[in-house]
C-alpha cells in the first residue's frame, strides 16, 4: 500500500486533530496544505515585539507603487529646478492622469504617489499659499488641479492615491524664515490632506537647500507628522525617519539581504541625515528595533526622476524591473517605480511597453506555484528555532522559492537555511539567508526536486508558521 507523508501524518498520531489545532499547538508538527495563504494567527502578536498598524500592513501587500515625477522640470529638461522657473513653462499638450492610472494597474501597481511640489516650488494644484503653482500656468487656462485629477483617476483605477510634498522649496519667499515657512509648508499639507479625500502614503524627503534669500530652514518635523496625523490617521507617513515607513537608504532599487522592518528610531531621529550607522540602519532596519518601520526602495525607470527626452533609450528593459522586484518586493521591502511623464503629459510608449512586459514576466513566473496541494510540516525545535518540510505534490523543477512570514505578528526569523530533496531522498542546501518577514525571493540553482526544508536556526522570538511557495526556474 502506498501511503503518502500526509496520509502518513494526517492518519497516524495526529489524526484527531484539525490542522487548525495543530497550528496552536506548538511543539507539536502542524501540518498545513501548502500553496495557500500563510498560516491563521496561532496566538497574540509576538510577545513585546512590534506590529505593523492594519495600514503599514496594506501599504506592505500592495507591494508595488508607482512614482509620478511632473513638474515645471519636464519642461526645463532639468533635475531640480531653482524655483525661478515661470509658471508659463508648465504646458503639457495632452495630460491624460487617467492613462498613468490604467498603465500602472495594468502592470500590476496597486498605489501611485505624485510630487505635489518638488524643490523648486512650483505647486500641482492651485493653492492660496502661492501664486508659483498651476493657477498661473496655460495649462487648462489655470483652471486645472493636477492633484483632483491624479487622485479622481487613482480612484477610478482601484489605485490609492500618495502624495509628495517637498519642504526644501527654492522659490517661497518665506523658505528660511523658519517659523513663517513652517506655516506655509502646514497650510500647503493641510490642503493637500482636506480637500482630495483619503490618501495613502504621504511622502517626505529630507533635501534641506537654501532658499531664494539665501537662508536655510530648520524645518518642524514633529508638527509636519502630528498635522498628518490628526487630518488623514489612516495614512503612512514615509521619510529617512518614518514615522511609518523608511526610505531603504539608496536609489538603485536595492533592499538589503537582511531587511529588517524593525528599527531603532533614536539612529534616524530626523530625515536628511547622513554616517555610515544611518545608512546601515536604513537599509537593513534593527533586529532589536523597538518600532514597526518597514523599508520603502524607491528607483526610477529611466537614469533621471524627471522626463528628459535624451533618455528615452535609456529606459529601464522588462528583465531589468523584474530583477528589482526581486531585490525590493523580494526582499521585504516595497517597489516605489518612479516613471516620469513627459511633455505631453503622458507615460511614454517605451516606459509603457516595458512595464507591461514587466507584468508578463511576473505573471510567467508566479502562475504555477509548485507547492500548491503538497504537504508542510511545521515543528517548532527550540525557543526561537523551527523546522518546515515541504513535500510537493510531485516532483518538478525549482529555481525560486517564496518564503513569507505571518508578519500582522511581527517579524521573528534572523537567519534560515534552505534545502531542496532529490528523488534519491537527499538533501542539499540551496541557499542560507537571514531575514524573511513579508516575503523572500530565493533564486536556487534549478534541480528537480520532491521536497523542500526551510530550517529556521536563529530567531528573535518564537517563530511562527512561514508561508512556502516555489515556481519554476526562470
Ligand atoms: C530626492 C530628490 O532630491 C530627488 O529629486 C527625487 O525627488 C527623489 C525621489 O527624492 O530627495
Amino acid at each position: 500500500m502506498s501511503i503518502d507523508r500526509r496520509t502518513f501524518v494526517a492518519g497516524g498520531l495526529l489524526a484527531a486533530l484539525s490542522a487548525r489545532r495543530l497550528l496552536a499547538e506548538p511543539a507539536a508538527p502542524g501540518l498545513v496544505r501548502a500553496g495557500g495563504r500563510p498560516a491563521p494567527p496561532s496566538r497574540a502578536p509576538l510577545a513585546g515585539r512590534p506590529v505593523p498598524t492594519p495600514a503599514q500592513l496594506r501599504w506592505q501587500q500592495d507591494e508595488l507603487a508607482m512614482f509620478i515625477h511632473f513638474g515645471v522640470n519636464t519642461f526645463t529638461d532639468r533635475e531640480w529646478g531653482d524655483g525661478r522657473e515661470s509658471p508659463a513653462l508648465f504646458a503639457p499638450t495632452a495630460l491624460d492622469a487617467r492613462q498613468w492610472a490604467r498603465t500602472a494597474r495594468a502592470a500590476g501597481f496597486r498605489a501611485m504617489v505624485l510630487t505635489a511640489k518638488h524643490h523648486d516650488g512650483f505647486c500641482l494644484w492651485p493653492t492660496a499659499t502661492t501664486t508659483h503653482s498651476v493657477a498661473s500656468s496655460p495649462w487648462r487656462d489655470g483652471q486645472g488641479d493636477l492633484v483632483r485629477e491624479f487622485v479622481d483617476a487613482c480612484r477610478a483605477e482601484g489605485l490609492r492615491p500618495g502624495l509628495y510634498l517637498s519642504p526644501w522649496d527654492q522659490n517661497h519667499p518665506t523658505y528660511g524664515d523658519t517659523p513663517a515657512y513652517n506655516a506655509v509648508y502646514q497650510a500647503q499639507l493641510t490642503e493637500l490632506l482636506t480637500r482630495y479625500g483619503p490618501i495613502q502614503e504621504v511622502w517626505f524627503d529630507g533635501a534641506n537647500g537654501e532658499g531664494p534669500n539665501g537662508k536655510r530652514q530648520v524645518y518642524d518635523w514633529p508638527a509636519t507628522w502630528g498635522l498628518v496625523r490628526r487630518l488623514q490617521p489612516e495614512a503612512v507617513m514615509f521619510s529617512d525617519a518614518g514615522p511609518d515607513i523608511r526610505w531603504i537608504g539608496n536609489e538603485r532599487g536595492v533592499a538589503g539581504t537582511t531587511n529588517w522592518s524593525t528599527v531603532r528610531p533614536d539612529i534616524v531621529p530626523v530625515p536628511g541625515m547622513t554616517g555610515d550607522e544611518v545608512m546601515r540602519s536604513l537599509q537593513d532596519g534593527d533586529r532589536d528595533g523597538t518600532v514597526w518601520r518597514p523599508g520603502e526602495t524607491d528607483v526610477s525607470i529611466r537614469p533621471g526622476w524627471f522626463y528628459h527626452a535624451a533618455e528615452d533609450a535609456r529606459v529601464r528593459s522588462a528583465d531589468d524591473l523584474v530583477s528589482l522586484y526581486f531585490s525590493s518586493v523580494g526582499r521585504n521591502s516595497k517597489l516605489l517605480l518612479n516613471v516620469p511623464p513627459d511633455r505631453r503629459g503622458l507615460l511614454h510608449e517605451r516606459d509603457v511597453a516595458s512595464l507591461l512586459a514587466m507584468r508578463a514576466r511576473l505573471e510567467a513566473r508566479f502562475v504555477h506555484d509548485l507547492a500548491a496541494g503538497g504537504t508542510m510540516r511545521w515543528r517548532t525545535t527550540g525557543a526561537t528555532t523551527a523546522v518546515l518540510e515541504l513535500d510537493l505534490p510531485r516532483p518538478a523543477m525549482v529555481g525560486i522559492v517564496d518564503l513569507r512570514e505571518p508578519i500582522a505578528l511581527g517579524q521573528a526569523v534572523a537567519a534560515h537555511q534552505l534545502e531542496g530533496r532529490t528523488a534519491d531522498g537527499r538533501w542539499h542546501v540551496v541557499s542560507r539567508g537571514t531575514t524573511i518577514g513579508y516575503r523572500r525571493l530565493l533564486e536556487v540553482p534549478p534541480m528537480r526536486l520532491v521536497g523542500l526544508r526551510v530550517t529556521i536556526t536563529d530567531a528573535v522570538t518564537r517563530p511562527e508558521p512561514l508561508h512556502v511557495g516555489c515556481y519554476a526556474p526562470a
